[in-house]
Formats: structure tokens, sequence, C-alpha cells
């Protein structure tokens, strides 16, 4: 792999953004991925309240950034908190967490249970956030959307229980929103394959289709889950998942990438066959629990092409990973499964 930026190939139906988090490919380095030198970014105990901060999303916010984070207190309750940066790198995390009003009556739709793993998506004229939501107990997919960061609206859940891993895709696909989630069960899930869904309105989902699942033997053996919101490019959705394997140690959680048909998602055109960022340093492999890498959010630069990924590191801290939208499309298509 070549230490100087990728020649920029396939086409990104993205903006630019030039003050993209950024440090360049070490040298010698040989792998499609590599990390921050600042990781982890964000600290377990980056506020006073905090036990872990971890699988959070990102996006560019009025030439800085945004983001809902996945914050466990010292109750060990789970919690989504909003923050903001200027650089993407050093944030400010509010203390308490989101407390999002219906749009309807402007209190809280449901009783709040706790919340994890957010992703944030802007669509058209705002923000929507999915993220794990308890309801009655039960996971399953907690929407709602903000225009600033400021206010937060809480929409219906998408599905009934049990569903973790809502990720929206960034625009309409054939007329319709558009969903990959997981449905899993009630306690740490020994199973799950991504499916996709689609709505007229945000509301009612359907349409359901089986996107892909488990490999047998590999690091993608015991379940996946969709990560940050699909990237659009000429070659097809870029999207970066979690893949788990289960060892004599417990769960295994890595990051890996496929390629999806544009019009039809659920369609994978190519699927890379070994994983691109597996936990390996010690804020991976150590924490609450350990050997965890969980990406949840990826900013883009159409210019350059260059790839940030935000994800969880053991389910403690927020870490930074960097590469080329090229070189994850390159390595998709040549060490592809399928
Ligand atoms: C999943 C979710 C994630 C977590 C992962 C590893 O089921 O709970 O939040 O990162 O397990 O513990």
């Amino acid at each position: 792999m070549s230490s100087h930026p990728t020649q920029h190939k396939s086409k990104l139906y993205v903006d630019e953004l030039p003050n993209i988090p950024w440090e360049d490919r070490p040298a010698n380095h040989s792998e499609v991925f590599w990390r921050s030198s600042n990781n982890p970014i964000i600290p377990r105990d980056l506020l006073p309240s905090s036990n872990s901060i971890f699988n959070s999303a990102v996006v560019p916010f009025k030439g800085k950034f945004a983001g809902v984070f996945r914050c466990d207190n010292k109750s060990r309750y789970m919690r989504i908190h909003r923050g903001v940066s200027n650089d993407g790198i050093h944030w400010k995390i509010d203390d308490d967490r989101i407390h999002f009003k219906s749009s309807v009556d402007g209190k809280e739709l449901f009783p709040f249970e706790y919340g994890y793993d957010p992703r944030v998506c802007w669509i058209e004229d705002r923000y929507y956030i999915t993220w794990c939501n308890g309801y009655h107990m039960y996971p399953t997919i907690g929407m709602g959307y903000t225009y600033d960061f400021n206010e937060f609206y809480q929409m219906e859940n998408a599905f009934l229980p049990f569903n973790r891993n809502g990720v929206l895709f960034p625009r309409k696909i054939n007329g319709k929103y558009a969903m990959l989630s997981r449905p899993s069960d009630n306690g740490h899930t020994p199973f799950g394959d991504i499916f996709y869904s689609q709505s007229p309105d945000m509301i009612h989902w359907g349409h359901h289709r089986y996107v892909m699942g488990t490999l047998p033997y590999s690091w993608q053996s015991t379940k996946i889950g969709a990560g940050p919101v699909p990237i659009e490019t000429s070659e097809g959705w870029l999207l970066i998942y979690h893949g788990v394997l289960t060892s004599c140690n417990g769960f295994v959680y890595s990051m890996g990438a496929a390629l999806l048909d544009l019009d039809e998602p659920w369609k994978v055109l190519y699927r890379g066959e070994q994983y691109l960022l597996s936990p390996q340093k010690p804020y991976e492999c150590v924490g609450d629990v350990p050997n965890v890498v969980f990406p949840c959010a990826a900013l883009v630069d159409s210019k350059t092409g260059r790839l940030a990924i935000y994800y969880g590191g053991a389910d403690t801290v927020t870490c930074l990973a960097f590469s080329y939208v090229d070189d994850v499309i390159n390595f998709v298509k040549h060490n592809s499964i399928l």
C-alpha cells in the first residue's frame, strides 16, 4: 500500500469536507486502515458522570462537527448525549443525556429506559438519529431528529423488539427511505444478519429484504451489523460493518466492508473476506468488554477521498481510524468472498 494519497478513481456522491480530521498514512504501513496517533480520542472519563464513552456518531455541522455519544454513567445506565467539536477530535459532550421531545405535544414519546449505539444521518433537511432504544426493557430501533443539535424530537420506534444496529441510508432509494437493521434477542445475541427495510414516511417500515449474514469459521461467523451510514459511490453503497466471532474468551468484534447495489441495496456486489480493523491495540483489547472494535460513523471528503471512521474501543473509549475510500473499495473488490 502506497504511503501517498491514492489516486482518486471512484465517484463519491457526498460533499467536500476540507476540515475532515486527518493524519497521513504512516510510512511503511501496509494495511488499508491506520489508527489515529491520538487514540483514544475520547477517554472514558471525559465527563464527571461517565464510566465509558464509546460507539458514537459524528457528522459535519456548520463548518465544525457535532455528534451523539454513547455515555454509560457510573450507575452503568446506557445513555446518549449530545457533543460538539471544532476539529472532530476534541469534544465537548453534555453531562446530561439528550431529552427527546415528541413533535406532537413536546413531551417524551416513551418513558426513557436506555439508549445506546447511536448513528446520525443527514437526510434532506435534518439530522436523523437512530439508536438501540429500550422499550419495555426490550431493545429496538429508536428514531429521532434534530435540525440544530439543540432540540431533539423523537419519532416512533422503527420496529418491534428485538432489533439493533438500525442504520439509515442518506437519501431515498426508489422514492422510499431506507434502513439496515439487525434483528436480535434480548441478550447478547449469538446470531445476527443484516436486513434492509424501506418506508414512505419514516414511520411505517416494510419491504424487508435479507442483505447478508454470517460466514462460517471467519471473523464474521457469529453475527454482523451495519456500522456507519453507507457511503454512496459510483461502485455502489460502501457499507462498513462489524462482524463478530466467538472465541474461547467470548465475542471478538472487528470491522469489515462490502459494496451494495445502488438501486437494490439488498444485493451485495462485493464483500471483503478479511477484516479491515480488528482489536489489536490495548485500548481495543482491554476495557469493560475486551476485544471490541465497533464502528458507528464515517466522515468523507469527496475531493480527496479521505475517510475517517469513528469506532468504540473495548466498550470503553472512542477512537479514530483513517483510510481512502478508493483503498477500501479496491480491497473489497479484490478480496471479495462473493
Ligand atoms: C453489542 C452492543 C454494543 C457493544 C457490543 C460489544 O451487543 O451492546 O454496544 O459494543 O455488544 O459488547
